[in-house]
């Protein structure tokens, strides 16, 4: 029988990439509650799979050698899993080339930007507005690039869903957060509404769901922003 895949994770948009492309896939796995803000991340143990204290990460207790494999980054792991199960993974050019420029827009722009839009808006302590201005038009700009690809091609990589609509979708779940109107990019609409419907992703989004605390306590907020970060390690 084969060992599950164990997933290191919280109700996060990052998270919820990896759970969504195992329900989507149909893999077996073992899910690991990874609290960000009480502090799991600087766990010893956990710094041994993941070293930039980030979830999610994965184990593969069966990995391409047949030994056990870690992993940390979202966008490493959905290659991986993709690779390893051969799903949600185009195997000729163009959608292939696509999904890996779709997926590092993703990794690289969409989530950070986003992250630091919600930061500033939604988590500083002090509402600074060249700080919102400027995250808030970046996400903005962002949302009228995935419409503008979405507007050309049914998927990010083209006909098919792939590893790149799965790691963007979660984080546009929070677009009124940024004073975006879904309206304002019909093609972004059309997808997220989309994708949105698909049972695997329901279920990816429920991995931990329950566990996300209403309000950022003064421990998370340490945890996550403040002097714990770098003292902890
Ligand atoms: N580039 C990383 C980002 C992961 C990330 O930022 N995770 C956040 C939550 S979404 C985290 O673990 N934060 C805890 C911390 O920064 O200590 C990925 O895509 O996996």
């Amino acid at each position: 029988m084969t060992a599950p895949i164990e997933l290191y994770t919280w109700p996060t948009p990052n998270g919820f990439k990896v759970s969504i492309f195992l329900e989507e896939a149909g893999v077996p796995y073992t899910v690991h509650a990874i609290d960000i803000g009480a502090g799991d991340q600087f766990d010893p143990d956990f710094l041994k799979i993941s070293p930039n204290n980030k979830m999610p990460a994965m184990v593969d207790p069966e990995g391409p050698d047949g030994q056990p494999y870690s992993l940390f980054e979202s966008g490493a792991i959905l290659i991986y899993l993709a690779e390893k199960y051969g799903r949600f993974w185009p195997q000729s050019h163009p959608a292939r080339h696509d999904t890996i420029k779709w997926l590092m827009w993703q990794m690289g722009g969409f989530g950070p930007m986003l992250g630091q839009a919600n930061h500033f808006r939604v988590y500083a302590p002090e509402k600074l507005p060249y700080a919102i201005d400027r995250y808030t038009n970046e996400a903005r700009r962002l949302y009228s690039v995935l419409d503008r690809r979405l507007g050309e091609a049914a998927y990010l990589a083209g006909d098919d869903y792939s590893i790149a609509d799965m790691a963007t979708f979660p984080w546009t779940r929070s677009y009124e957060r940024h004073e975006l109107s879904i309206d304002d990019f019909p093609n972004f609409k059309r997808w997220f509404e989309e994708i949105n419907e698909r049972p695997a992703v329901k279920r990816g989004l429920q991995v931990l769901a329950d566990r996300r605390p209403p309000k950022l306590t003064d421990d998370a907020r340490r945890n996550l922003f403040g002097e714990a970060q770098y003292q902890r390690r």
